[in-house]
């Protein structure tokens, strides 16, 4: 199942997608209006969020095929904090090594047992479907980065969504200890447009990827790739976000990125970017100067 934030009159509504159709679980129960509230549901009763979001289909609407497009959903998670991955892919790897004056540390982190996993955003500074992503205006070079995130309650994965690790690669070039100013900044993030639940997804480790960049007219970028190329498993990082750190009762773990521009590529203010994930969903956002 499918599960959207949608947000109406100002309000939080909850909505699941399943079997071709959209359901308001909010007209089921006012308790429902974000998926952390169908979280704690689940927790509370022991079943499964698809399990709670099923009981409930009978008193829920079913809304128009066009509810999305005339109420664009909003962040599906809007609470914890946002964790990523990185060296995850081979090409990231080797991406990391052409841009940075200490290429040999990259090697270490793709090969080593301990992958590199790093705090990405608080909800603040995360954003939702069509809703501006940033780059600093103190940077040169700067990329999006598709990837898959796993959505975590108390630690356990729950869903998955879609994940944009916006990254200076001028300033994560220059020395790897700007790593955090390269990542963490105003709109530095963005995920969305669901979250499919974990007992609805075939595999995670063989999902189709895809991302294009357009410029006003033109497609700047248009690439395709698959979960299958991660060289860790997603339990695996999933294990050492969670060891000796007490996670928030949300949060969402980006898994690192597969497609990576060339190096003559840079982002700029209104370009538009498109990253899709089979089973999942497409997750569209502006470039905003911040
Ligand atoms: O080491 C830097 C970050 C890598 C990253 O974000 C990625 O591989 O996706
Ligand atoms: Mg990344």
């Amino acid at each position: 199942m499918r599960y959207y934030q949608l947000c109406e009159g100002g309000s939080p509504r909850l909505a699941v997608e399943t079997a071709g159709s959209l359901y308001d679980l909010t007209a089921a129960t006012s308790q429902l209006q974000t998926f952390e509230d169908l979280l704690r549901a689940s927790a509370i009763t022991n079943q499964s969020v698809d399990a709670v979001a099923d009981r409930l289909l009978e008193e829920a609407t079913v809304l128009s095929e066009t509810a999305l497009e005339e109420s664009p959903p909003t962040a599906p998670v809007s609470s914890g904090e946002v964790w990523a991955a990185g060296v995850t892919y081979r090409i990231s790897e080797e991406a990391r090594k052409a841009e940075s004056s200490m290429p040999d540390m990259y090697l270490d982190v793709y090969e080593n047992d301990r992958p590199e996993v790093f705090f990405k955003a608080t909800p603040k500074r995360t954003v939702g479907p069509n809703e501006g992503v940033g780059i600093r205006a103190d940077s040169e070079w700067d990329v999006p980065e598709p990837e898959l995130g796993v959505v975590l309650y108390e630690g356990e994965i729950v869903g998955y969504t879609v994940g944009n690790d916006m990254s200076s690669r001028s300033i994560e070039g220059q020395n790897p200890l700007y790593l955090p100013q390269a990542k963490v900044y105003d709109r530095c993030c963005s995920i969305g447009p669901c979250v499919r639940s974990a007992d609805s997804i075939d595999d995670p480790h063989d999902l189709e990827m895809w991302m294009t960049i357009s410029r006003g007219n033109d497609v700047l970028y248009d690439e395709s790739t698959n979960t299958n190329k991660m060289v860790r498993s997603v339990e695996e990082l999933v294990d050492c976000y969670v060891t000796h750190n007490a996670v928030p009762d949300v949060s969402v773990l980006l898994t690192g990125t597969s497609l990576v521009p060339d190096e003559e590529f840079t982002l700029r203010e209104g370009d538009e970017i498109e990253i899709g994930l089979e089973e999942i969903g497409t997750l569209s956002n502006t470039v905003v100067e911040v």
